[in-house]
């Protein structure tokens, strides 16, 4: 089956960048001018924000961070909402912090400045310098209030970064920059304020008005209009401000923390959503339960606040107690929402929870340090989830998802370590590797030390740094403390881009009953970094004998044997590890739970893999075995459809494959993982020259192949399977195998599989087995295919995260004619190019899981897809810059292909007026 891949971490999902967004709608080319003291008006030269082609943006580099020159102690805002000229009011308690002569430098984009005013003296144009972004004030006292009123257009905000409107009520969004296009401010993590918020809004269209921390007033003014007052005693960065505004219900509940606190909980939505808030409501309890438990963290507010929003650019944001989620994160009833969306959202729910500790009280110096929030964040949600369902199924889900996002970013002209060393926009660094790399270090981190040392490790991480703007290095630097380690050549892997290989090799001697393991590591240069250090690297791994035990290992040098699996601990590009008393030639199981975010390379035959299949103690690797197994058959078929020749199922890796069907001892849920091929991305990802047809040739005639040969078995595993009830996560795996014994039997093309994938369809309960029917019956064209796809958008035309199924359903559909089905959903009703999840649906879907279409030798999937990017670009940089990176690979390609996707990004680049978010994807994409 194909699989959709998102166009980035579903948590970042979608990343948000600036860049000004109204290119094409009329706004003038910048907002940052000045209406003095409400007389005459002095439009200042705006620096747009906006590349100006003959000046490409300048790179914000690591080693020039310089701690901030001023603090703000607290901030009073005043905001008079409305859509089309809100008005900001903002009191700053300032403070030198540092050199008297230092002036004051606020960041600011697309406001207009009404009044300034300096400890209560109105300030006169000369008193101040406003120059593009940044109002500058020299000669300040030590300390001193300052006071402004700007103004800002909300309802004009299709960038979706600062204060916008979505459905009729206004949210923010200010992770990374986008405080500043709120109001003028020290707009950097390491500057964090008290902040005491009011509100002042319509009553009957905005009932709801809400900001960080707890409420302390509110009540009517003149006019039908009321007010609310927000007071957030914790010291916060300006990215961690919220405000919502607007006609939602609540869904409430609570939890009492550990210490007997009771915590207000709410999640709200728009009236009709109020149904679908169940599951989001007990993900965040046991968030909150278990961060208590597994490390020891209570919340610290009195109400913790989650809003859904139709429109925005990720996943989700954690505010301090004041949570804005895309909508597709919160709701979900079983007939509306998979079982993966189940998932999806505790784990979003419980990533931007543990963000309260790992994020908000801790934060980041500077964004450099991304990671230190969000690898740290993303391990705790791993683990979460891992706790809450079977961490075996867990472990191969987040690495299938490194491998097949994270490892060809690494590979490719965006490749960028964990801790970036130079940026031209931040919005472009929410990336699979900051996030799903940077959680395989910290990862890495608790295989070294254990899960007691590192626990010991993050409980002096937040002692010693509670309230503070903080760096990787002071992270490390409290799990070496703790745990009395030298992590020197770890950090490393904060600083060097690109995925390690391991090569190993096993000899064994029969003489002398010993067994020689050597791996050698190595990673291919990348740009800027063309020599690579030997990296720190935990290899998890055992021994098993002919019956598939762990032998117990005894390295040389040492007294006795430890039974199981050991770590080793790499730091040389090479090393010899040899095992005593190892009568015969074992199989060895290595980088067991995939210990280090690495490729290896082991030489095994079919027969010791098909072995590993079957039966290694290690369940990750034992799905690994397999497909490793299936790889090495799919390249041959690729081989085979490239020469012209014949394709043949090979039949050890069908008995293999057919014996996991059988296993009845194993859980449903793993033996899915191990019957789902890799996909065609991974396969892509092993090949010199991407050849896209010859891959889904090969893969399709697999999974036809299997579905006829083991077609019995497939039947049999989804009668008794079908059925299961209940959102637990048994009966989701059920649901899972289910499903996938569908596909192969459709795969296969009988009629008879048809026949019951529409009756799959038409008896489905739940959205899973919807959906489930409907994959299945894409690879099977006809009328039971359109009849359900049709019936599909009548029954749900209404709901716009039910419509993106059927979007992206057919957005990765490989028969002939995508480009018209795409261009047709385009111009669907329910689409629109301003919503970041119908982008996602349609476009990113096209982009990233159509491969065949969207690689059309032609030329035309990669004509739409840029002419998609500039027509974003204008509205939503954030989203445009995600979709380049689809061409970013463009090497890759063959000849052909080469240049027509290099044509494209050339396209782009010469776009007059593009934001620096796409400039800086499609430069670099040229450039690398
Ligand atoms: N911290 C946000 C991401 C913000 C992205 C800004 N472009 C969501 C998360 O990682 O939890
Ligand atoms: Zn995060």
């Amino acid at each position: 089956m194909l699989m959709a891949h998102s166009l980035v971490p579903y948590r970042v999902w979608d990343m948000i960048n600036k860049g000004r967004p109204f290119g094409k709608l009329g706004r003038p080319p910048s907002q940052n001018a000045i209406v003095h003291h409400g007389s005459q008006a002095h439009a200042q030269p705006g620096c747009s924000r906006k590349m100006m082609k003959e000046t490409a943006p300048a790179a914000i580099h690591l080693k020039d961070y310089a701690p901030p020159r001023w603090r703000i102690l607290s901030v009073d805002l005043c905001f008079v909402l409305d859509p089309e000229d809100t008005r900001v009011r903002s009191r700053l308690t300032l403070v030198r912090n540092g050199q008297a002569e230092a002036p004051l430098q606020l960041n600011g984009q697309d406001l207009v400045l009404h009044h300034i005013r300096l400890d209560d003296r109105p300030l006169q144009p000369g008193d101040y310098h406003l120059e593009g972004e940044t109002l500058t004030l020299h000669d300040l006292p030590e300390r001193c209030e300052l006071s402004l009123e700007t103004g800002i257009a909300p309802a004009a905000n299709t960038a979706l970064e600062g204060l916008y409107v979505s459905g009729g009520n206004f949210c923010t969004q200010c992770e990374a920059e986008g405080f500043r296009r709120i109001t003028w401010f020290l707009d950097r993590p390491d500057v964090m304020a008290v902040y005491t918020v009011r509100i002042e809004a319509d009553k009957a269209r905005y009932p709801v008005l809400l900001s960080n921390g707890n409420l302390t007033d509110s009540g009517d003014l003149p006019e039908g209009r009321h007010f609310a007052v927000w007071h957030d005693p914790f010291p916060k960065p300006s990215y961690l401000f919220a405000l919502v505004a607007g006609d939602l219900v609540c869904r409430r509940d609570g939890f009492t923390t550990r210490t007997g606190r009771e915590v207000d909980l709410r999640i709200y939505v728009q009236r009709h959503n109020l149904d679908k808030c169940d599951h989001a409501m007990r993900s965040l309890q046991a968030s909150m339960g278990w961060d208590e438990d597994t490390f020891g963290r209570e919340y610290d507010l009195d109400i913790y606040m989650i809003v859904a929003v139709d429109d925005f650019n990720m996943g989700a944001m954690e505010n301090k107690g004041l949570n804005v989620f895309n909508s597709k994160y919160v709701l979900a009833r079983p007939d509306t929402a998979t079982d993966d969306d189940f998932v999806a959202i505790e784990s979003v729910i419980a990533h931007e929870y543990f963000h309260n500790w790992s994020g908000n009280r801790v934060t980041c110096r500077d964004w450099f340090q991304l990671s230190l929030k969000e690898g740290l964040t993303v391990f705790r949600d791993q683990e979460f989830t891992a706790d809450q369902s079977l961490r075996a199924v867990k472990r191969i889900q987040d690495v299938q998802r490194l491998r097949t996002l994270q490892f060809p970013e690494d590979a490719g002209p965006m490749a960028h370590p964990v801790r970036p060393q130079s940026y031209i926009e931040i919005n472009n660094f929410y990336t699979m590797t900051v996030y799903e790399k940077g959680a395989e270090v910290v990862r890495m981190i608790q295989t070294l030390l254990g899960r007691e040392g590192f626990r010991r490790g993050l409980d002096l991480y937040f002692d010693r740094h509670d309230g503070q703007a903080v760096t990787t290095d002071d992270f490390v630097k409290a799990m070496e403390d703790a745990n009395a380690r030298d992590l020197s050549r770890f950090r490393r892997w904060y600083d060097q881009a690109g995925t390690p290989l391991l090569e190993a090799t096993g000899t064994h001697d029969p003489e002398t009953a010993t067994y020689r393991l050597t791996v050698r590591q190595s990673c291919l240069p990348t740009k800027g970094q063309p020599e690579k250090l030997p990296l720190h690297i935990p290899l998890v791994m055992a021994l098993l004998d002919a019956r598939g035990r762990e032998i117990p290992l005894r390295l040389e040098g040492e007294d006795s044997a430890v039974a199981g699996e050991r770590t080793l601990e790499l730091t040389a590009p090479t090393h010899v590890f040899v095992f005593q008393d190892v009568p015969e030639l074992p199989v060895p199981s290595l980088l067991r739970g995939f210990s280090a975010p690495v490729n290896l390379r082991f030489p095994y035959t079919d027969a010791q893999l098909a072995f590993l299949m079957a039966h290694d103690t290690d369940d990750f690797n034992r799905w690994e075995a397999g497909q490793q197994f299936a790889l090495k058959v799919l390249q041959g078929l690729i081989e085979a459809v490239q020469a012209g020749q014949p394709l043949m199922l090979d039949a050890r890796f069908a008995q293999a494959f057919g014996q996991v069907l059988a296993n009845g001892a194993l859980d449903a849920a793993l033996v899915a993982e191990a019957l789902t091929l890799p996909g065609e991305g991974y396969l892509a990802e092993q090949m010199a020259v991407v050849d896209v047809d010859a891959i889904h040739q090969a893969r399709q005639f697999l999974r036809q192949a299997l579905g006829a040969a083991l077609g019995d078995r497939f039947r049999a595993v989804y009668e008794a399977t079908a059925g299961a009830q209940g959102m637990d996560a048994t009966a989701m795996g059920r649901r899972r195998l289910c499903n996938l014994c569908l596909a192969y039997l459709c795969a296969s093309g009988e009629a008879e599989a048809v026949a019951l994938a529409r009756t799959h369809y038409g008896s489905a309960d739940n959205m899973t087995d919807a959906m489930g029917a409907l994959r299945a019956l894409l690879d099977c064209p006809g009328e039971a295919r359109d009849q359900a796809l049709a019936h599909f958008e009548a029954r749900w035309r209404d709901d716009p995260l039910v419509l993106d199924k059927w979007f992206g359903l057919q957005a990765m559909d490989a028969a002939p004619g995508a480009l018209d089905r795409v261009r047709g959903l385009m111009s669907h009703p329910g689409f629109s190019i301003r919503n970041p999840n119908r982008v996602r649906a349609v476009l990113g879907t096209f982009a990233m899981a159509n491969p065949v279409h969207f690689h059309a030798l032609d030329g035309s999937g990669h004509g739409l897809i840029t002419d998609s990017v500039l027509e974003l670009d204008a509205l939503n940089p954030q989203i445009a810059a995600r979709l380049v990176t689809s061409l970013s690979r463009w090497r890759r390609f063959d000849e052909e292909r080469q240049g027509s996707m290099r044509r494209c990004l050339e396209r782009i680049v010469a776009h007059p007026g593009l934001s620096r978010d796409v400039y800086e994807v499609a430069s670099r994409s040229l450039d690398g």
